[in-house]
């Protein structure tokens, strides 16, 4: 009996942004067939990987993470970081960010109910944090990958093959300009463009997150993700182009969350799909369920509730 031998599993449910929503997440992995036993949801068959983003903003932070944890604990389950709890690891060991007012001021407002959550648990608070530090920032594992943000070729390989690893070390809290850096960001944040003031209609500059997937032949409307109304339809200029991935088909198949963008649930590209539906902002909360050998992302994988 081994109960994280993979010969048992036939395939991955990939779980999206959660964000302290626990009642939901129960639903999810009922849904998706996962029974709670001895107080881990488990599946006989299959495997669960997190996306990241699983604190903050809901109304349940602790018992989300008892519930993840607790999976990925007993094999049951792969997690990754998401930019929320990047954040939080830098607030919580941080000297970067405490030695930034504004920073520290705008991450304790984004923690504010998971710090409620552990106001007088500081043992559980450490633990948390200690648990996150060991947590990957990517995953590729039985031909599929799996990242909080973006999956940025380039990136991917500054982090797993730099001596300090697939996970937050001391030294990245410290260290906030480097090439290993600015890897960790796009992995966690994505990318960004900025519009300059000539063309920005509302408020100048407008920096937004962008579909990192495509090849840059787009308008400035198109250009973000989730689309940005107040931008023309004229072409982005070539010099940004380069800001785009063309994500190629031939790619294994990848998942990411972080956009909570409301949409329809249906892949971006056959290879490709974001699984944050904005469950915290009155969105849902979603996963795609794959199953081994299967090489082409459709519609029916999505599960939410
Ligand atoms: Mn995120």
């Amino acid at each position: 009996m081994s109960p994280s031998s993979s010969d048992r599993y036939l395939g991955i449910d990939v779980i999206g942004d959660v964000h302290g929503e626990a009642q939901k997440l129960r639903r999810l992995l009922e849904r998706l067939g996962y029974r709670e036993k001895s107080g881990v949801y488990r599946h006989p068959c299959r495997l669960v990987v997190f996306l990241g983003d699983f604190i903050n903003r809901g109304p349940e932070i602790r018992k989300t993470i008892h519930i993840i944890r607790s999976m990925q604990m007993a094999g049951e389950a792969r997690v990754i970081l998401g930019n929320h709890e990047y954040n939080a690891i830098a607030y919580a060991r941080g000297l970067a960010v405490r030695a930034n007012p504004s920073k520290h001021a705008k991450i304790e407002a984004q923690l504010a109910k998971t710090l409620a959550e552990y106001h007088l648990r500081a043992e559980d608070w450490i633990e948390l944090i200690d648990w996150l530090m060991g947590l990957p920032i990517c995953l590729e594992m039985h031909g599929i990958r799996c990242v909080h943000a973006c999956w940025h070729k380039e990136a991917v390989r500054t982090v797993v093959e730099s001596s300090l690893g697939n996970h937050i070390t001391f030294s990245d809290l410290t260290e906030t300009a480097g090439p290993r850096s600015r890897a960790l960001k796009i992995l966690m944040n994505g990318i960004k463009i900025t519009a300059p003031a000539s063309i920005t209609l509302r408020k100048a500059p407008l920096s937004f997150r962008i579909k990192w997937w495509m090849n840059g032949h787009l308008t400035w409307r198109e250009a973000g993700y989730p689309e940005e109304p107040s931008l023309p339809s004229s072409p982005l200029p070539e010099d940004l182009h380069s800001s785009f991935l063309s994500y190629s088909l031939s790619n294994p198949l990848t998942f990411f969350g972080h956009y909570g963008f409301p949409k329809p649930a249906s892949p971006l590209l056959p290879n490709l799909a974001c699984l944050d539906f904005g469950v915290a902002k009155g969105g849902r909360l979603g996963a795609y369920r794959w199953s081994f050998g299967e090489k082409t992302l459709s519609e029916k994988g999505f599960v939410l509730v």
